[in-house]
């Protein structure tokens, strides 16, 4: 029997899932269940290169847990897992270190934003990070990344990483491509058009837990456009407010910008964004509902991440003992 191809992903539980990373994300990987043999994991070893709250940090990254089950990723046919519970992730990062230049550690966007972002902790773990992220990756030899257009960065550079070991011990990993949806890749900010959907600016994020009242307001405050033609038309560049709508409206409902162009057509925003909002909430609604559901089994939720463990080991180990023969350690 051919096997099957594999996906990895994961997301930080630094704070709520929101929008953004269920279009960007974990939409994306719950279409390809049955397609893929899938690893998805709560990052959490990556948060804490900024300062988290130990008790938010356990709890978000179990509701984060209960928030992919209820997206659609069964944990029978995926395999689930929390980060910090498979140590070869950290025990390959050491590794891969020794392979990854200062130089290209110094270019990576998400560094030297964060670094502004926290002038006060610009520690090492801020910017080895996407080596850490390279473990993740290679471990599990994965064919594709399914992530948002801004982490395409990252992936590239453990394709990097993966290319300069092989090149000095043989093909040890599988190069990865990363997998970035056609609608959903980028959301931008309902209230900021111009820079992406994040937690850190709350009025324009639409979280996942978000009560329909609280989203259909969040839409009624999406920032258009002031042009005169008020026209439901895709401009990226000189109406990026409807542009954006319109990517979350193609990306809920699957129609294309066509369609969508027609079904406003002489409509107004008046229209348009209350009904995108309509939209997102009846997606929403289920995967709200059973997140709720699902927090309250705190017994079924452990069975889970520790399955998700024992198997995610399994093929994490296979890879890690393999490089650490290559490099010349001594197997115990
Ligand atoms: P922050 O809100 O602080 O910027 P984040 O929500 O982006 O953080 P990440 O862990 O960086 O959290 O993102 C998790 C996944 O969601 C990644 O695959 C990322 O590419 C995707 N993602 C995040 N924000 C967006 C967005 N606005 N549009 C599309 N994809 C996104
Ligand atoms: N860096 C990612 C989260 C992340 C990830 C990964 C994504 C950590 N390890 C491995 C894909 C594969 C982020 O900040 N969104």
């Amino acid at each position: 029997m051919e096997e099957k191809k594999v996906m990895l992903s994961g997301i930080q539980p630094s704070g709520d899932l929101h929008l953004g990373n269920y279009l960007g994300a974990i939409k994306n990987w719950a279409d390809r269940v049955d397609d893929f043999d899938c690893y998805y994991f709560m990052a959490d070893q990556h948060t804490i290169t900024v300062r988290q709250n130990p008790a938010d940090l356990r709890r978000r990254t179990i509701q984060q847990l209960a928030a992919y089950i209820a997206c659609g990723l069964d944990p029978e046919k995926n395999t689930l897992f929390i980060q910090s519970h498979v140590p070869a992730h950290a025990q390959l990062g050491w590794v891969l270190s020794c392979y990854t230049m200062f130089g290209e550690l110094s270019r990576m966007t998400q560094f030297k934003d964060k670094a502004e972002k926290h002038k006060d902790n610009i520690n090492a773990g801020l910017f080895t990070y996407p080596v850490l992220m390279a473990a993740d990756i290679l471990l599990y030899q994965p064919d594709f990344v399914p992530v948002g257009e801004d982490q395409k960065q990252h992936v590239e550079i453990t394709r990097d990483i993966a290319k300069r070991f092989n090149s000095v011990y043989g093909e040890v990993f599988k190069i990865p491509e990363p997998f970035i949806p056609r609608a959903g890749a980028r959301i931008y900010g309902l209230t900021t058009p111009d820079g992406k959907m994040s937690k850190s600016i709350p009025e324009g994020c639409v979280f996942l837990l978000d009560e329909p009242e609280v989203i259909a307001r969040k839409f009624k405050k999406a920032v258009t456009d002031s042009d005169r033609e008020r026209c439901v038309r895709y401009d990226r560049e000189n109406k990026p407010g409807v542009a954006n709508l319109m990517d979350i409206y193609s990306a809920v409902t699957g129609c294309s910008y066509e369609e969508i162009e027609r079904e406003f057509d002489g409509k107004g925003y008046g229209v348009f964004k209350p009904a995108v909002g309509e939209a997102v909430i009846e997606t929403l609604r289920p995967i709200r509902e059973e997140t709720l559901r699902l927090i309250k089994d705190k017994a079924y939720l452990e069975s889970v991440y520790r399955q998700g463990a024992e198997r995610a080991s399994k093929r994490a180990y296979k890879t890690l003992n393999k490089v650490y023969k290559k490099v010349g350690f001594v197997a115990r």
